[in-house]
């Protein structure tokens, strides 16, 4: 039988039994799906890896967005195969050097990243100091990066990673969607190769910069338009849902009695992000909006969601950047987005927890 055939029949019947664990050469196949790979340089010993999602986080670190790359990075499930940064909670600058001080931290310098867009698309960029601190991601002692940022936009790495995956991509945005935005307008048929993206912003219910809009997308309400019309499976990790996602200050306590650098760093960055929220809402704890839209990925089902068709003001000054969710569908249009309504927040907790233990 030609090797080819042989590694069909395989893979043919992993699938059609539908073991989930299968121990091959130490390679626990997870759940998620099967993908073959050749192994230690003999052509016939061919053992079996779960198959991961590829996504692109393309972020504004930020606290939240930290743990969104912490957590891409610990989950069996997914494969970061790039990060990208944009302006949003601080300068593309301070957001493009503190991705790069978690990757350090996080000793997966492996990963490409690379910076985007400087300001939205057509309107002066505002951050959010008062959240984030002065370096956008104040309150933690992080090392100096120790590797540096590609040279290429972040619309050129996105593009290279994306033709060279075997599979479609998904795209994965929490910041504001200018870069995302560039990416479909540049290279419209590349969109084909997108699988899905899940983005952090919006809101069903009560903003968090106005009344009406959520940071990323009051931000950029000409690029959220531009992504949420692109024609791609879309899911919207709004407010409704991340305010749901606490981590309270027992919990940052956990990560500082890990005992390791990781530990100590994510519990003294939560501390920081904790007062605004403290100030703000009166609460125990910050919400951990970027990792839940991580999560939804990488554990199905620990977020509810309903299909919707949103839209978003650009032409109004008092609801700019409000995501219009036609919850009724009054509008008669099709869903375009899969919204997040409701999370477990006790088992997104766990997943954080469990994941900054796989860290030094
Ligand atoms: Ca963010």
């Amino acid at each position: 039988m030609p090797e080819g055939a042989a590694v069909g029949r395989i893979l043919a019947t992993v699938l059609s039994t539908g073991k989930r664990h299968m121990n091959h050469g130490g390679e626990d196949a997870c759940a998620t799906g099967y993908g073959l790979a050749a192994g230690g340089g003999c052509s016939r010993i061919i053992r079996l890896m779960p198959t991961r999602i590829p996504i692109v986080l393309d972020c504004d670190p930020g606290h939240d967005d930290a743990l969104a790359i912490m957590l891409a990075l610990a989950r069996p499930e997914l494969e970061l195969l790039a990060v990208t940064t944009v302006a949003g909670n601080a300068s593309l600058e301070a957001t493009t050097r503190n991705a790069l001080r978690v990757l350090t931290l996080l000793e997966r310098t492996d990963v490409p990243v690379a910076a985007g867009s400087s300001a939205p698309l057509v309107r002066p960029l505002h951050v959010a100091a008062n959240v984030h601190g002065a370096s956008g991601l104040d309150g933690a002692d992080l090392p100096e990066p120790a590797v540096l940022v590609r040279p290429e936009h972040a619309i050129e790495l996105i593009r290279s990673v994306v033709e060279r995956s075997s599979g479609p991509v998904t795209l994965v945005p929490t910041g504001p969607l200018t870069n995302i935005a560039l990416l479909i307008r540049t290279y419209p048929r590349l969109l084909d190769r997108v699988e899905r993206i899940c983005l952090m912003g919006g809101a069903v219910g009560e903003g968090n910069v106005t009344a009406s809009a959520e940071f990323n997308i009051w931000v950029d309400p000409e690029a959220a338009s531009i992504v949420f019309d692109a024609g791609r499976p879309l899911t919207m990790i709004g407010l409704d849902v991340t305010h749901q996602a606490i981590v309270t200050a027992a919990d940052a306590g956990r990560l500082a009695a890990l005992g390791t650098r990781t530990g100590r760093v994510f519990a003294d960055l939560l501390q920081f992000f904790g007062r605004f929220h403290a100030e703000r809402y009166g609460w125990d704890g910050s919400p951990i909006h970027d990792a839940v839209a991580v999560a939804h990925l990488a554990v199905p089902g620990l977020v509810e969601t309903e299909m919707c068709r949103v839209d978003i003001e650009t032409a109004s000054e008092l609801t700019r950047g409000r995501t219009v969710a036609d919850q009724r569908g009054l509008s008669g249009r099709p869903p375009n987005a899969e919204i997040g309504l409701r999370i477990d927040r006790t088992r997104f907790v766990e997943l954080l927890v469990e994941a900054v233990a796989r860290f030094p």
